[in-house]
């Protein structure tokens, strides 16, 4: 299914006096508060997040997996799923594919969808946290780090095999998720397992093209729940640093242990020069994947004025690979999905709202309730209408959810799929 202007026009029709009304009001008194409201507003058309092609289906748990009926079951439905979210939202003009989960069948014609439907394909993530048919090694007891050789080169190649799809569709990044690691005390010896692991990050980053990055992604527990080999961020940074200029850490909102301060982890590896990606989600506990915002938006809030402040003053970091990494088995993924792009934005939108000069003078005063005040100031504005601007400029929904419903998006996919089809992922 595609969505065209015509559709997009016609449900914006019926709001776009009230949206324009919030706009006014709401920029009128930004202005007055010294922002500059159109600045913030292209900031937010500008701003892109991958969507993970193994998102658009339900999610499960150990537990048990419900269809959602009408999900994409080969790679171009992926695409155009996400050709849906990026009409209605402006803001999801990537796709970031997990091998072998979505190999092409037919390069150009994927390429093509792609293109037609204003999608890039960001970073490719490659999979050795499980075996793949008739492979002739297996990953039980790791990957990257395992004390066999064969295992080891199996899955190296197996990284070199995903960098060379990746650049057949115009890919600039290779992201490396492990479960390595152990269940039990005894099991590894973590000098091994670390030294074996950084020695194959570095033969993949031998395979690693010029203008490519490789995006070392940490998380403490699961599926081993003694130790992973990449546990947090200091040993992705000094896997990363271990290979070269090229490699860098990924922070996963999810991989932390509770009550981290995953604000101040993003701020010193930009200063660094070492943040490279970044997999948006949310939790309550653990590595929940739950929609972005739906718990934690304050913690959302600052870890984006950190981002905005090392985007605005730290040129030694890169433009980060952004993806959605969340997944779960009650919501429709399209419409979870337009929720975290929602969430996304208006956590960006209030962290552009702080005054940062402000924020600085009351930092050298130690004025820490003024700090506060700066802060929650700019958290407590519902910046909505300049989402909904954004999104206008660009040809989007004012509001994507009731656009989706007021389509009727999924009885279409319904009807055009069936009830029985089954995303590839987890
Ligand atoms: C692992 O939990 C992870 O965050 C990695 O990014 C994986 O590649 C992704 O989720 C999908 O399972
Ligand atoms: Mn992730």
């Amino acid at each position: 299914m595609t969505i065209n202007n015509e559709h997009i026009h016609d449900t914006n029709k019926k709001i776009h006096e009230e949206h324009a009304e919030n706009f006014n009001a709401l920029a009128n008194r930004l202005t007055k508060q010294g922002h500059d409201v159109s600045n913030i507003v292209s900031k937010l058309s500008e701003f892109q997040v991958a969507i993970p092609s193994w998102a658009l289906g339900a999610g499960g748990t150990r537990f048990g997996r419900f269809s959602f009926y009408g999900e994409p079951s080969n790679l171009e439905q992926k695409i155009e799923d996400i050709g849906v979210l990026h009409s209605l939202t402006q803001t999801a003009g990537a796709v970031s594919l997990h091998i072998p989960w979505d190999i092409p069948s037919d390069y150009a014609a994927i390429k093509e969808k792609a293109a037609a439907l204003d999608i890039k394909f960001d970073a490719v993530n490659s999979n050795t946290f499980q075996d793949q048919k008739d492979a002739a090694e297996t990953y039980k007891y790791g990957s990257l780090s395992n004390t066999s050789k064969a295992v080891r080169a199996q899955a190296i190649q197996h990284n070199l095999d995903v960098i060379n799809i990746g650049n057949k569709l115009g890919s600039k990044a290779l992201t490396v998720w492990l479960a390595d690691g152990s269940c039990f005390p005894g099991q590894n010896n973590f000098q091994t397992a670390f030294q074996n692991t950084q020695d194959s990050l570095i033969d993949i980053y031998k395979g690693l093209p010029d203008d490519w990055s490789m995006l070392v992604e940490y998380k403490p527990y699961e599926p081993n729940f003694y130790s992973t080999v990449i546990q947090d961020w200091g040993a992705s940074l000094m896997l990363a640093n271990g290979c070269g200029d090229k490699a860098y850490t990924l922070v996963d909102l999810g991989h932390h242990l509770p009550n981290s301060n995953i604000e101040q982890i993003v701020s010193i590896l930009q200063l660094k020069g070492k943040l490279g990606g970044f997999h948006f989600n949310d939790s309550k506990y653990g590595d929940d994947d739950l929609t972005v915002g739906s718990i934690k938006p304050y913690a959302l809030f600052l870890i984006f004025n950190e981002l905005v402040y090392g985007m605005q003053n730290n040129p030694q970091n890169p433009d980060l690979a952004w993806m959605i990494d969340a997944s779960h088995n009650v919501k429709d993924p399209l419409e979870d999905l337009i929720q975290s792009l929602e969430a996304i934005q208006e956590a960006y939108a209030k962290a552009l709202l702080i005054d940062q000069n402000a924020l600085k003078a009351a930092q050298l005063d130690n004025d820490v309730v003024k700090c506060q005040e700066i802060l929650q100031g700019a958290y407590r504005t519902d910046v909505r209408p300049l989402l909904e601007k954004a999104r206008l400029n660009r040809g989007g929904a004012i509001s994507p959810i009731d656009a989706y419903r007021s389509l009727d998006v999924r009885g279409q996919l319904i009807k055009e799929r069936g009830k029985n089809t089954i995303a590839t992922g987890l």
